[in-house]
């Protein structure tokens, strides 16, 4: 998409950016006082950057674990956004403030010496012509990247095991968390880390390059890494010792989420008219900046219906699990979220569609509405590849007594399938710490989002209304308001007050009087038999 200009706005009122560095490209999105979109763009890696020669924005290595993207390939997005941003007539000069997001995980490190480079950025030239020497890793690992698993091991052993560095810092060891991608870099590549004086998050490596200085680790994308204490909100000890030396010192302090950093650097001041003062807002992660932009409050739950489902919950209590992510709060610095990753989404619905109604949504829907709620005790998981949560695999069918079943009739097999996965869901979310409170609403997002049958089994499931939003550009969004909110959070001034005027999202169902006493039974009964999938051996 180029770049489009849209609302007339009054000229020189002011604007509010929020940029998102996403795995597959960078995008912008400027809002103004009102929160209305006024202008948004974004760069393509590989097709606008062919240079770099990526495939979705990353490159896969040989042994297919390992999965990078050149930090270069980011720096000259943003020129060529900004270049873009000015070209289409945006008058950046009413930029108040901006923030931004990054793919979580991902990791930069920045070569000794890059510090002073950021600080004398000449504006005739580009930031990719300036920084060329600045980074001690041309490639960096992503989220993507699952080449950690021995460094993973080695920190839960000093930690004391999964469930202990569960509860530190909110998730078990995973691969793609920055901790544990950091020490595969100083334990093979010892010089590079030595060379580095600094390492960022993508969220603070962007952040960087517009203060002109290095930009501080957010709580919230913080806790993507297995380093951050997420109670303390400071970096465990016992995380940093085991990941790599002297590490505390290249991290830098983490910040709140909604910390003003400073200033844009004199660079953007003079090559593209921002204006001085323009305040940076600490950047964070992709998933934190989604809560943001749909505008979660406490109680609620976002369920993105697409290949794989996810689960985005703001939680208050948190019981950090072997299964799932707790990270801190994005907008409410003394709450949490959650976030959970479903593997079996929208394929194997599609599967039981093919295989019970034909291939045809229209009898998919029939199905669900002509089957009663709870469906007469039959029930069922479907992992037709091997979960992520739980981990397990294979479809497995239960009758009222709890026999197993090898079938059920058509119908019943459809209400099987998304009552079970949404009761899934309902239950690996209450074991994170998440509660249903009044006023909750869920929040649906996704391709099987516009199907009215499948979101009544998910009012029902979790006794709540359902309201469909769309959540394409959320991230994005969430910066813009994250940056309107930076200036005014340190006055006390909550982020909901900043974005009432925001559109509501579409109520589109309301829960069955019967479904909270159907389905507190039903969770009980599927947690039981989850229990019992989980003891038996794999096929
Ligand atoms: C979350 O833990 C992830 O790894 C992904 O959702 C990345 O943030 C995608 F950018």
């Amino acid at each position: 998409m180029s770049g489009r200009t849209m609302a007339a706005a009054a000229p020189d009122s002011p604007l509010y950016l929020g940029f998102d560095f996403s795995t597959q490209q960078l995008k912008v999105v400027a809002i103004d006082g009102n929160l209305n979109v006024v202008h948004q763009d974004n760069v393509q890696f590989d097709s606008e950057l062919p240079e770099f020669r990526t495939q979705g924005g990353v490159h896969i290595h040989t042994d297919r674990l390992t999965v990078t993207s050149p930090v270069l390939m980011w720096v000259k997005a943003l020129d060529l956004l900004l270049d873009k941003m000015k070209g289409a007539g945006l008058d950046l000069s009413r930029v108040r403030a901006l923030s931004g997001s990054g793919q979580q995980h991902g990791s930069v490190f920045w070569r000794t010496g890059a510090s002073e480079t950021l600080k004398q950025l000449h504006p005739d030239q580009d930031l990719h012509q300036l920084l060329q020497d600045s980074f001690s890793v041309a490639d960096c690992p992503v989220w993507m990247d699952s080449s950690s698993r021995q460094q993973c091991e080695e920190l839960q052993a000093a930690a004391g095991g999964a469930v202990v560095l569960a509860h530190i810092t909110g998730s078990r060891a995973y691969e793609r968390f920055t901790g544990n991608q950091i020490a595969k870099l100083h334990q093979s590549r010892a010089d590079e880390y030595q060379n580095s004086e600094r390492i960022s998050l993508v969220s603070s490596f962007a952040a960087s390059l517009f203060l002109g200085g290095y930009a501080a680790i957010d709580y919230s994308d913080g806790s993507g890494m297995n380093l951050l204490d997420i109670r303390t909100r400071t970096w465990s000890e016992i995380c940093l010792e085991a990941c790599a030396p002297d590490l505390e010192r290249r991290l830098g302090t983490p910040q709140p989420s909604t910390s003003v950093l400073g200033s844009v650097s004199s660079y953007f001041v003079h090559r593209y008219g921002f204006s001085e003062s323009c305040s940076v807002v600490a950047f964070t992660g992709d998933n934190p900046a989604s809560l943001a932009g749909m505008r979660l409050q406490p109680g609620d739950i976002a369920v993105s219906l697409g290949t794989s489902d996810t689960l985005f919950l703001w939680v208050q209590q948190p019981r950090p699990a072997l299964e799932g992510h707790v990270f801190c709060n994005p907008v409410e610095q003394r709450e949490f979220m959650a976030l959970l990753c479903f593997k079996n989404g929208s394929l194997t619905r599609e599967r039981i569609r093919n295989e019970n109604t034909g291939g045809s949504w229209e009898l998919f829907s029939a199905a669900l509405r002509e089957t009663p709620l709870g469906n007469n005790g039959n029930i069922g998981f479907y992992f037709d590849s091997m979960e992520i949560t739980p981990p397990a695999v294979g479809v497995h069918r239960f009758d009222r007594e709890d026999n197993r079943v090898s079938c059920l009739g058509p119908g019943a097999e459809v209400r099987a399938l998304v009552e079970g996965q949404f009761v899934s869901r309902r239950l690996h979310a209450e074991r994170l710490g998440y509660s249903i409170i009044p006023g909750t609403r869920v929040l649906a997002t996704g391709g099987a989002s516009c199907n009215k049958e499948i979101l009544q089994v998910l009012s029902d499931v979790f006794n709540a209304p359902v309201y469909t939003m769309d959540l394409s550009g959320s991230a994005c969004l969430g910066s813009a308001y994250r940056a309107l909110h930076g200036l005014v959070a340190e006055s006390g001034v909550s982020f909901f007050d900043v974005v009432k005027k925001a559109p509501e999202p579409k109520l589109v169902a309301t829960p069955h009087p019967t479904a909270q006493q159907v389905y507190q039974q039903m969770l009980q009964r599927y947690a039981r038999l989850e229990e019992s999938i989980l003891q038996e051996p794999r096929p």
